[in-house]
């Protein structure tokens, strides 16, 4: 029996404003997923020709894509703030609503010229409780995984489901109750930052490398695509670790990957998965934001791998 994003929204017990919210990211997602898809043909795979609040080169599909959420965002009377990785300042909207969303309207957008997933993620707040809360207070995360289909990921906090696009433009659920494998041997991190990392860090993909005759005692596998949604999505369906820790790079920076937009929601879902999340020496979720395009280190996935990081972490 099929079953739509709407009547499983509708489904949830949670409130009918807030389900709402996620109805507008989700439309805005496959709106976004029709551009992508064409994008090549129009010419839209370039460079926007001016850099973001990130210091990034903005894609065009990068605005294209925050003008997107920008429109759905606005229709929807329930919104009343937007945090984007595209805008320098939250965007004040006219409505009066309840709620805030931040958004990374296009993640991985670099991949986008080789035809690499791509992806929408987004977090929904109380509007009322301020611009600056930890990722406890998130009411909802999602993302949007532009792959060879595109999958978009719902949780309110209780259970992560999947929908898929379908060909008519509606996302139809195809995955409910997800849940990250505790034991993993798959890790995901850029290996060409070695010369930047901590001990911890180095440590367990040290023990990782070793395989079956090392401390961990199995083989492992590494993958990193490079683009967060894509790799997140990959552990969600089959285990696994994501990692940007802090490294000797990006310590000014407090890390490489966004709390507010990118490191919250996914830690919400991995969570809300049986999986965990950390900075390597504390929880991302418990972390109150200085700033909302504030960076922190990621690391995320199976729990029992995220444990052995925690251990070395413990002992640095
Ligand atoms: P690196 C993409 O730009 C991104 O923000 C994430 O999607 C991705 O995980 C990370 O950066 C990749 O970083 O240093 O490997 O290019």
């Amino acid at each position: 029996m099929i079953t739509t994003l709407a009547q499983w929204l509708a489904g949830q017990t949670v409130d009918p404003k807030l389900a709402s919210v996620v109805a507008s990211m989700a439309a805005a997602s496959a709106e976004i997923a029709g551009i992508l898809r064409l994008a090549p043909i129009a010419g839209q795979t370039g460079l926007a020709g001016h850099t973001n609040v990130q210091g990034e080169a903005q894609k065009a599909l990068d605005v294209i894509s925050n003008d997107i959420v920008l429109n759905h965002i606005g229709q929807n009377s329930e919104i009343s703030i937007l945090v984007s990785e595209e805008l320098d300042e939250a965007v004040h909207l006219e409505n009066q609503g309840q709620y805030m969303v931040a958004t990374d309207p296009l993640d991985g957008s670099s991949n986008l010229d080789v035809n690499v997933t791509v992806g929408t993620i987004f977090s929904v707040l109380d509007a009322s409780k301020g611009l600056l809360q930890p990722g406890t207070a998130q009411l909802a995360a999602g993302y949007a995984a532009y792959g060879p289909a595109t999958s978009l990921v719902i949780t309110f906090g209780a259970g992560v489901a999947v929908f898929t696009l379908d060909g008519a433009g509606q996302f139809v659920l195809t995955l409910d109750k997800v849940a990250v494998a505790a034991a993993s041997s798959e890790y995901a991190i850029n290996t060409a930052r070695e010369r930047f990392w901590d001990e911890a860090t180095r440590s367990y993909v040290a023990e990782n490398v070793a395989g079956e005759t090392g401390p961990a005692g199995k083989r492992y596998n590494m993958r990193w695509v490079g683009s967060m949604v894509a790799d997140i999505h990959r552990i969600l369906m089959r285990g696994g670790i994501f990692m940007y820790p802090l490294d000797s790079e990006t310590v000014s920076k407090g890390g490489r990957l966004r709390l507010l937009y990118e490191a919250n929601p996914m830690a919400m879902i991995v969570e809300a998965a049986g999986g965990a999340s950390t900075t390597g020496s504390e929880k991302i979720l418990e972390l109150v934001p200085t700033g909302i395009h504030q960076r922190v280190p990621v690391i995320l996935g199976s729990a029992e791998e995220v444990a052995r990081v925690e251990g070395w972490y413990a002992k640095a």
